[in-house]
């Protein structure tokens, strides 16, 4: 496994590098979902392919920039479901953005991911690894290199709430719960980005990032395989939740490798809530 974080954090610099240098204009390409996709996200997601491609345990890569995995090694252990740069919209009026790696066996089902790991480019780039039951926080000095700051617990309940998706499409149940949250003094923290938006919460003691079903996009517009299982996995190893509404992120698995699910990620106090509003 310490092959696959020494290949993140070479990737980590190089996009780093890419985002500050690089232009932000948009290409004459599409991904899979039928996004365009910004010279940024190709650029991102050549880097990791390159960083990958000598690294022996790696079956095959996910990307959520193409439409189909790209075998490595036949031998390899691990399958790699990466958003080479989440947020990708938000690089160009300088706001945080990220790199998200779930690093998975066999399959790419909750159940079958061994560790995840996000990268937060923002006035710092900090790497924060899920992995043998413990959330650690690493942080790139100015020789380039990551070091280990600190590991990071959520609270039962915390005081941040992030609310996604385009409200006029909301559930009434959904719009009822996120104002009850506001009412009772949460703080609104959301800047279209789900890697420095959870990323506070998980900073700053906890909360709610929610980005539910609504009417126009029932299935809601995060990816499982490459956004979801890994902010999952490193919330609940942090001592939170992460459900779609009903059940752990954690138990689904996708019928393809961009199928998008429901999800709510957060501290206990907040996750409950979110289980009794959608009569659980
Ligand atoms: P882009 O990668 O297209 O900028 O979308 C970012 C994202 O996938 C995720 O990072 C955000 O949480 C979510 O979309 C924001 O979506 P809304 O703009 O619908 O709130």
């Amino acid at each position: 496994m310490t092959e696959i974080f020494e290949a993140i954090k070479r990737s980590a610099i190089r996009i780093r590098y890419a985002i500050e240098n690089d232009d932000t204009g948009y290409s004459h390409n599409q991904n899979a979902t039928g996004d365009v996709q910004l010279k940024l996200d190709i650029k991102s997601d050549l880097i990791i392919e390159e960083e990958f491609s000598n690294v022996a345990t790696v079956k095959e890569l996910a990307s959520e920039e193409k439409e189909h995995v790209e075998r490595l090694n036949e031998s390899g252990k691990y399958l790699i479901g990466y958003d080479p740069l989440d947020g990708s919209s938000l690089a160009d009026v300088n706001l945080s953005v990220g790199s998200i790696f779930g690093i998975y066996e066999d399959d790419y089902s909750g159940k079958n991911l061994k560790a995840s790991v996000y990268v937060v480019y923002g006035p710092r780039v900090e790497m924060v690894i899920g992995y043998d039951n413990r959330v650690e926080l690493h942080r790139l000095d100015a020789e380039h290199v990551f070091h280990f700051i600190q590991l990071i617990n959520l609270d039962q309940k915390g005081k941040l709430n992030s609310p996604g998706g385009t409200q006029k499409n909301w559930e009434c149940h959904h719009k009822e719960m996120i104002d009850g949250i506001f009412a009772d003094g949460y703080r609104l923290r959301y800047s279209g980005g789900m890697v420095p938006d959870l990323h506070q919460i998980l900073l700053k003691g906890g909360g709610l990032f929610s980005y539910p079903g609504t009417s126009d996009n029932p299935k809601g517009k995060l990816r499982m395989t490459f956004e979801v299982f890994p902010f999952a996995q490193i919330y609940e190893l942090a001592g939170g939740q992460a459900i779609d509404g009903h059940r752990r992120l954690l138990e689904l698995s996708p019928a393809h490798i961009h199928d998008t699910t429901p999800c709510f990620f957060g501290s206990n106090e907040e996750i409950e809530r979110v289980k009794s509003c959608y009569g659980n």
